[in-house]
This record gives C-alpha cells, structure tokens and sequence, in this order.
C-alpha cells in the first residue's frame, strides 16, 4: 500500500490534557491517519521574522509522522488571515458582504502554497498518495505539478463550494478555479457542491465534462465526487453511554434540576447561525410562557479566528445578546441561556449531547457540520433527544429526518423548537433510528476508505 501524505493548514498535535481541537478536520483525519500511518506535514502555528524560518520540525505520534513548518508573520496576515479567512471563507460561505479582497493577500496566498510544496519535495518517495485538505492549500498540487511530481493527488474540501454567481465575483477566481484542475481526485461534502464547481467549469468554459464525475482539460483528466465526511460512529456511542455517572454529568443534572437540556456547539463563527439561533429561542420562550422556566439553552462555543475583525465584533455581539436575554427573560433562579467560551474534552461533551432534549444546530451554511452526527450519535436510543438542523448544512443531505428548518426563518425556526420539546417518543424513535442507519453507513473510516481507494485507483485517461 502506497504511503500517504496529508497536508493541512494546521497540524493537531494531541496535547498532553488530550483535549480535542475544536475544529472538525482534526477531529475527523487523525482518527483515520491513525489506522493507516504516514506523514501530516501543516503549519506549526508559529510564526517569525523572514530570516528565521528554520528546518521542519519532525515528531512521532503512534503511526504518524508529523512534519510541521513555521511561517513568517508576513505570511500568517496575508495567507491566513488574510484571503483564506477573509476571501475564500466568507465567499463559500455565500458571505460576499465580508470578503475583504487584496492582491498582497492573494499573492501572499499563492507565495505561501509554493512554500509548502517546496517544503514537501524532499520528502516525496515516488509512490506516494498525497490528501490535500482545504481551502487553504488550493494552489499546493498546481505548484507540486510545476516542480515535476506525477504522483496522485487529491483533495478535500471541507466547506461549501458556493454557486457559479457568489464564486466568480471573486476577483481571482480563475486562478482558483483551473488550481483545483491539477489534482487528480476532488471531494466535496455533497453532490449540490461538486454541482456548483462543475458550474463554475462550465461558466468558465474550462475543460469538458466527460460524465457526470469526469473532467478532461488538456491532456489530464480528474475526478470530482462527493464524499460526505464522518464521524467515529460507534466510538461516539461508547463515549456517551459511559458519561453517565460521571461528576460533571451529576453537577449538570443538579444545576437542572428538572429543566430540559438544549444544546448549541459550534465554533465562534458567523457561518454557525448563532445570533439567528439566540433569536429564534427567545421568540420560543416568549410565544410558549408555560416553557420558561422549563428548559435551558447551553450555548458552548470556543472562541476562533479572534485576530480577524469579523470575528472580534462576532464575539461581543452573541455574549450582549445572550446577556440582554437572560436579563429580559431570567429569573433570580433561572437563566435561559448559558453561554460558554470554551472547548470541552470530547467524553464531556458526548455526555452533554446525551443530557440534551434537543440540540440547536442551525448554521446559515456549513460544509458538513459534524456536531449534529455526534449529537445523533450520542442519544439514548431508548428516549433520544431531537435534531433540529439547518437545511443549509451538509449534514441536512443526509440526516432528512432531522427537523429541518431554514435558519433565516427565526419564527419558524422558535416554531420548530416548540414542536421538538413535544415530540411524542415514537417519533423520536423513528426519526432517531433513521438518522442513526446513515451515520453507521458513513462513518469517518467509510469516508477515508472510499476517498482514498479512488485516490489510489485513479488512473490518467490517456
Ligand atoms: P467546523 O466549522 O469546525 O469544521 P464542525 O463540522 O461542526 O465545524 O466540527 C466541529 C468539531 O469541533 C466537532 O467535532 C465538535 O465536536 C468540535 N467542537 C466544537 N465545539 C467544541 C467545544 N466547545 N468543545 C470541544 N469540541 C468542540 C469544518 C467545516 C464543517 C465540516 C468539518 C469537517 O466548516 O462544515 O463538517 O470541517 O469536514
């Protein structure tokens, strides 16, 4: 079996508290890396002035290598910071209203993917499968191209590919776009977005589409095919069942004391839908009196991106607005939203899906959204808690027997609440059972396996 190597923006270490990083690309590869070994080359997370770049540093974990690579502060504002967080991700997330477009960013963007290729040559054996992850790294196959690498390549992408009108407003979009066309092998979360890149082929007049997951440009051919992500279904399953008993889990039951559980955790990030949310649960509580009182909202969301402004202002808003609530709604022992900064270790936080009669996973847009599968994954299949989930995620293609509402919709959405807290147990059940079937058909294992055996299959079509 060929090696493989994946490269990312970040590289999650496990630290020594074994607390898991709070993004989904972490939480989902390392699980799948760990089965098969190879080499995890990203960003070490440090940066430094342009004389001090030095040598990779290399570490063992398990069965992988990981090879982790400084970069310069310049780099960090115009890659990072600047057009992939402030360009491409607010663009795949339909936010054309908070994309900041720069050249410095998006040369520095390009500058920093040929960085990673040149870190990557020495590295390379000839049979090497490479995974490139993200939107980060869209140009890295195109530079490894253009320094003479054959091997396979493919690529995921985490987050929604937009349609053809929000992603050609982007200035550079032909450069991205004829990028993804050097890999071999392209994954997106779900068929509606390999539809909207091959759109986007199509507006462009770039290559022809020789079937529905083949394309032909020049003399290369490659593949673009969903690949909906996973999470680690069954390992989920345990960790929740055995949350029971534990202190935290007591300490949450007494702080309930009687009161319903509902669950929100996502990443500080205004694709999440946090505001909308907050919003819709206050309309619940006001148009359902008899509920106050009765349930609690717990809002878990670690802090991220804090550098970019849009996150910074995010940050002050969502904790006025739960303030302004609980001070309008709360009572001197009641507090309708509790809302937390931080990351929970992953056992914690499968007890807490476990505790809760719903979860509120509600994004504007989100390539997957893999909370709401850990929350399925998580219940009592004897009085499972209820999904209430954004048509707008990924998750949504697979999970239809969610309750899904239209995040934007904040009456419909406090409708939908309303309706979930009374849901009678049969249905539940059902719905549950349904959801549950998906999620251990396509696990995060599934999801590798499937990618990288069309990864490793794939052959040029001469
Ligand atoms: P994210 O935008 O980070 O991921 P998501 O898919 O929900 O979103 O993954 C979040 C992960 O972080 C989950 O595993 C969750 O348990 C964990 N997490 C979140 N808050 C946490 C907290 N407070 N404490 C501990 N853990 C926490 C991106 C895309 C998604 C896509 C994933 C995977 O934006 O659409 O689903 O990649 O492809």
């Amino acid at each position: 079996m060929s090696r493989l190597i994946v490269v990312s923006n970040r590289v999650p270490i496990p630290d020594k508290t074994g607390t898991a990083p709070a993004g989904g690309l972490a939480v989902a590869l390392q699980s799948a890396l760990e089965a098969r070994g190879g080499l995890w080359l990203g960003w070490s997370g440090q940066s430094c002035a342009e004389d001090r770049i030095g040598p990779l540093q290399m570490l063992r974990d398990g069965n992988i290598d990981y090879a982790l690579t400084d970069l310069t502060e310049r780099d960090v504002e115009e890659y990072y910071q600047g057009f992939a967080n402030r360009v491409l991700w607010p663009i795949c997330h339909y936010r054309l209203d908070l994309a900041e477009y720069g050249r410095r960013e998006m040369a520095g963007y390009f500058r920093v993917n040929r960085f990673f290729a040149s870190r990557l040559l020495p590295l390379i054996g000839e049979n090497d499968l490479f995974w490139i992850h993200d939107y980060h790294l869209i140009p890295l196959a195109a530079e490894l191209r253009r320094q003479g690498v054959k091997n396979r390549i493919g690529f995921f992408l985490h987050i929604p590919w937009p349609a053809p009108d929000v992603f050609l407003a982007m200035p550079v979009h032909e450069e991205i776009l004829s990028s993804l066309t050097a890999y071999d092998v392209l994954g997106f979360q779900t068929e509606h977005d390999r539809e909207n890149f091959a759109a986007c082929l199509a507006r462009q007049g770039l290559g022809n589409r020789l079937d529905k997951a083949h394309f032909a440009l020049g003399s290369r051919t490659f593949t673009a095919r969903p690949y909906p992500i996973g999470i680690e279904t069954n390992e989920f399953v345990t960790l929740a069942q055995r949350a029971a008993g534990t202190t935290l889990h007591k300490r949450m039951l007494d702080s309930l004391d009687g009161k319903g559980l509902i669950i929100g955790v996502d990443r500080l990030d205004y694709s999440k839908g946090i505001t909308q949310r907050i919003d819709a649960f206050e309309t619940f509580l006001k148009r359902n009196p008899d509920s106050q009182r009765k349930v609690a909202l717990l809002q878990i969301t670690p802090k991220s991106r804090s550098e970019v402004p849009e996150y910074e202002a995010m940050q002050r808003a969502v904790a006025e607005q739960a303030g302004r609530v609980n001070g309008a709604l709360g009572t001197v022992d009641w507090v309708p939203i509790r809302y937390i900064n931080r990351s929970l270790r992953r056992p914690a936080l499968a007890g807490l899906y476990r505790m809760a009669k719903l979860a509120l996973v509600t994004p504007l847009r989100d390539g997957m959204n893999l909370v709401a599968k850990e929350f399925v994954a998580a219940q009592n299949e004897a009085d499972p808690g209820v999904l209430l989930l954004s048509r707008f995620a990924g998750a949504a293609h697979e999970l239809k027997d969610a309750v899904l509402v239209n995040p934007y919709d904040v009456e419909g959405t406090a409708d939908a609440i309303a309706r979930s807290l009374t849901m009678p147990l049969e249905e539940r059940r059902d719905r549950w059972k349904s959801m549950m079937n998906a999620l251990r058909a396509n696990d995060v294992f599934t999801w590798c396996d499937t990618f990288l055996g069309d990864l490793s299959r794939y052959e040029q079509v001469e």
